[in-house]
């Protein structure tokens, strides 16, 4: 029986007259019981890696918003440390890596992970409990390309310099590194699903430095192999891809990876993407993070601007990218009453 799910509904192809929505980054620290937890935990790693926290930190933003679905708790860079990378949030400034020099040089070590499995099946049971029975649960991880960026630059240096040239200067160790990635995420991402995730997310955050000939390398290729490898494991599942400021590139995503459906970045426009995306496959997306940030009209007049591009085909509402920290949260309350007409 199809799910009556809204959110799995509109990824199984059903437009709605009301879109599902959440957000990328809805649990996180503009809301104060994050900070509150957070400060508890000491820091984000033992927030990820302790199912307890995990949990009550993805149940946070479902409580108040009552969001169509929840995301599980955790980072991309989950997957650097499983292929014994070490890995800091430092409190300010973003993550940190030691900087991958060869390949050579990386050890699995996939029990790493055994606690995110552990939170999924938790998360699940908790948002039955609380009675959250038709919101879903999402997993997720950064798509190969993104993840590389990541261990080969050794932090978000927002240019990756040594990854972008390594992928033309030693391209037969750059693949071996994607090939690595991608084998340990299709494995990452079916354990998930096995616990509990009714839908994965890939983010590929970095899709969007690349130009066309590396796009189909780097970004195509690996997040194919990840899309075909899961639906031959767990048929129906629904994939959503991420290809962050792909651009013109988008229609080549979708059609070639096979994802079920596609988030949009907030520097796509909305008819456009109506017309060259939606009209193959259910999108996601794509209000301004910093329109929610300035709420008031401004909010309600860029929200009406997508519901009506995106109104009588399938889509789901979220962000163009992840909620910015320094936001009210009166103005995410908002956001999910224009959203819903109440
Ligand atoms: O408390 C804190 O200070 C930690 C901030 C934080 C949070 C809340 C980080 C560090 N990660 C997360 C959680 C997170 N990360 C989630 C949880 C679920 C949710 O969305 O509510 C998800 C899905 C991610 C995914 C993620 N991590 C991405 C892909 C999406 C995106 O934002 O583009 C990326 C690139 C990361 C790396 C990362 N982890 C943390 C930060 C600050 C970053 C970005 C660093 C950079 O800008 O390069």
């Amino acid at each position: 029986m199809p799910s009556e799910k809204p959110f799995l509904q509109s990824l199984s192809g059903v437009s709605q007259t009301i879109p599902p929505i959440w957000l990328m980054r809805q649990a996180g620290r503009y809301l104060p019981e994050y900070r509150a937890l957070r400060a508890e935990a000491g820091d984000f790693k033992t927030m990820v890696y302790t199912p307890r926290y995990a949990t009550e930190v993805t149940l946070q933003p479902i409580r108040r918003f009552g969001f169509d679905a929840a995301i599980l708790f955790s980072d991309i860079l989950t997957i650097p440390e499983a292929l014994g990378r070490s890995v800091t949030f430092g409190k300010d400034h973003g993550p940190q890596l030691e900087p991958l020099k060869n390949v050579a040089d990386l050890k699995e070590n996939f029990s790493h992970l055994d606690p995110v499995y552990e939170a999924v099946t938790s998360i699940r049971s908790a948002l039955d409990n609380e009675g959250f029975t038709s919101t879903t649960l999402i997993g997720f991880a950064g798509a190969p390309w993104t993840v590389a960026c990541y261990m080969v630059d050794g932090g978000g240096s927002k240019e990756f310099s040594s990854t972008r040239t390594m992928a033309y200067a030693r391209e037969t160790e750059f693949q071996d590194l994607i090939d690595q990635i991608t084998d340990i995420t299709c494995a990452y991402l079916a354990a998930q699903i096995r616990a509990g995730a009714e839908a994965v997310q890939i983010f590929d955050s970095w899709a969007g430095l690349l130009p066309e000939d590396q796009f189909w390398k780097w970004v195509i290729a690996p997040t194919k192999k990840i899309v075909t490898y899961l639906k031959h494991h767990h048929e129906g599942i629904p994939i959503i891809g991420f290809p962050r400021q792909a651009g013109s590139f988008y229609p080549d995503y979708v059609r070639e990876t096979g994802v079920t459906a596609v988030g949009l970045d907030t520097q796509l426009s909305p008819s456009w993407a109506a017309e060259h995306i939606q009209k193959h496959c259910p999108v996601q997306g794509n209000l301004d993070p910093f329109a929610l940030m300035a709420g008031g009209d401004a909010l309600d007049r860029a929200v009406d601007e997508i519901t009506s591009a995106f109104r009588g085909r399938p889509y789901i509402f979220n962000l163009g990218h992840g909620v910015h920290k320094d936001t009210p949260p009166d103005h995410v309350a908002q956001l999910v009453k224009r959203v819903r007409h109440v």
